[in-house]
């Protein structure tokens, strides 16, 4: 049955904390010898960087890491295509903070404007003993080490912020305050919970107004972070190390919403450096009957979501391609990313779940099923969804 037919209006998307667009990147933060750049070479060199996408490494602190994914695999091996682009995180290894860093210590403030350029963090933190890596703190004690990180991110938001109030309140007193009483209110705020309360930006409860000033100043303690414990190999594969439990209850204490995965560095730099899957595979289930594997692809894909994004695919003979979308994209912003005349010119999107295609096994099964759906320009595509868009070309400019 036609539903009444009345003028649709077009939904918009939720605001959303955090920078437009879909060119999001996430940093790798933390104090020097913690094994950043390990970790980074470890991502940028695994075998699907490498091999197949030559084009990954942007510069030699950001790299594009393939987002692993069985759908697309899936997808791939199916359709057999000329071209295969699966979705990337942007990655960037961020040099070491130290204490001080807001005040300048050891080029702090340059690495924390990098900071800024990164939409997420990876907080890493050492929990490995290792007498020949050298400890800034001189020993190892990764509680104290997100401490000290967290303070100068704090530390470096309060600088921005009492600059801008400063700012503003000049622009008060010249009778400036109708423009900018949204942000003055915002800030002010914002001074209690980072000056006062001496907590970050995201523990905070903020509107949809706010957002929308929270998003013109981006302060780093509001980015979301994935905390990554690096242990040694030993304590990796046994899962016991005497801090992780330490670790946990910082986290949820701190930054309760946040995900904490542990990894080693030296056991995923030990596989990176095999010849390939084969070995590697021989190799786990040779010295640990497969009861370990690397913690890469959870790292990836974990990175990937905090930064609220996801994809849809499109799938063909020519092409199967993830397109990187922010969660809540509607069907005609998603076409966007393809062309701006799919947007412009939107008229559907037809929408297969990538679970049907599997099951049913084919386009043609999903159509008889009735489950090959026509979506319009109201429709929030969902992550994964096989789309194929329907668009009106746009006429031509009459030539003079
Ligand atoms: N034992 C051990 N050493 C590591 C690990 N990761 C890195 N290292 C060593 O620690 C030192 C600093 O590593 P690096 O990755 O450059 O740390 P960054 O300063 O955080 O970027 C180097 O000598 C590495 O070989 C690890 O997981 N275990
Ligand atoms: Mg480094």
């Amino acid at each position: 049955t036609m539903p009444p037919k009345k003028k649709k209006e077009v939904e918009k998307p939720p605001l959303i904390l955090g920078r437009l667009g879909t060119s999001l990147k996430i940093g790798i933060v933390g104090l020097p010898n913690v094994g950043k750049s390990t970790f980074f070479n470890v991502l940028t060199k695994s075998e699907a960087s490498a091999e197949n996408f030559p084009f990954c490494t942007i510069d030699p602190n950001e790299s594009r890491v393939p987002v692993p994914d069985e759908r697309w695999e899936f997808l791939c091996k199916y359709h057999k295509p000329a071209s295969k682009v699966p979705a990337f995180l942007s990655v960037v290894d961020i040099a070491g903070l130290v204490k001080g860093a807001n005040e300048g210590q050891g080029l702090g403030n340059a690495f924390l404007s990098h900071i800024s350029g990164c939409d997420a963090i990876f907080h890493m933190t050492r929990a490995f003993d290792d007498a020949e890596v050298v400890h800034v703190e001189g020993d190892v004690n990764p509680v104290r080490d997100l401490e000290i990180i967290q303070e100068e991110l704090r530390l470096k938001d309060v600088e921005h912020l009492t600059k801008r109030l400063a700012e503003l309140e000049k622009v008060y007193s010249r009778g400036g305050e109708k423009k900018y009483k949204l942000e003055f209110e915002t800030l002010s705020k914002i001074k209690t919970l980072l000056v006062d309360e001496k907590k970050p930006v995201r523990d905070g409860e903020w509107g949809g107004k706010e957002i929308e000033v929270l998003n013109e100043h981006l302060f780093l303690t509001s980015k979301p972070q994935i905390y990554l414990v690096n242990l040694s190999e030993k304590d990796y594969i046994r899962k016991k190390n005497k801090w992780l439990m330490k670790i946990k209850t910082w986290v949820t204490e701190n930054d309760s919403s946040a995900i904490l995965i542990p990894f080693s560095g030296a056991f995923e730099l030990k596989l990176a450096e095999m010849a390939d899957d084969a070995e590697r595979k021989a190799y786990l289930e040779e010295q640990y009957k497969d009861s370990v594997g690397s913690a890469l692809s959870k790292i990836v894909v974990t990175g990937f979501k905090c930064l609220g994004l996801q994809y849809f695919f499109t799938a063909g003979a020519d092409e199967v391609k993830a397109w990187t979308i922010k969660t809540g994209f509607l069907a005609p912003q998603a076409a966007g990313r393809i062309h701006t005349d799919f947007e412009k010119g939107f008229i559907m999107a037809e929408v297969m779940k990538f679970s049907d295609f599997k099951e049913l096994g084919s386009e043609s099964a999903v159509k008889s099923a009735g489950k090959y759906r026509q979506q319009g320009r109201n429709y929030i595509v969902e992550d994964g969804d096989i789309i194929f868009f329907k668009f009106n070309t746009p006429s031509q400019p009459k030539k003079k």
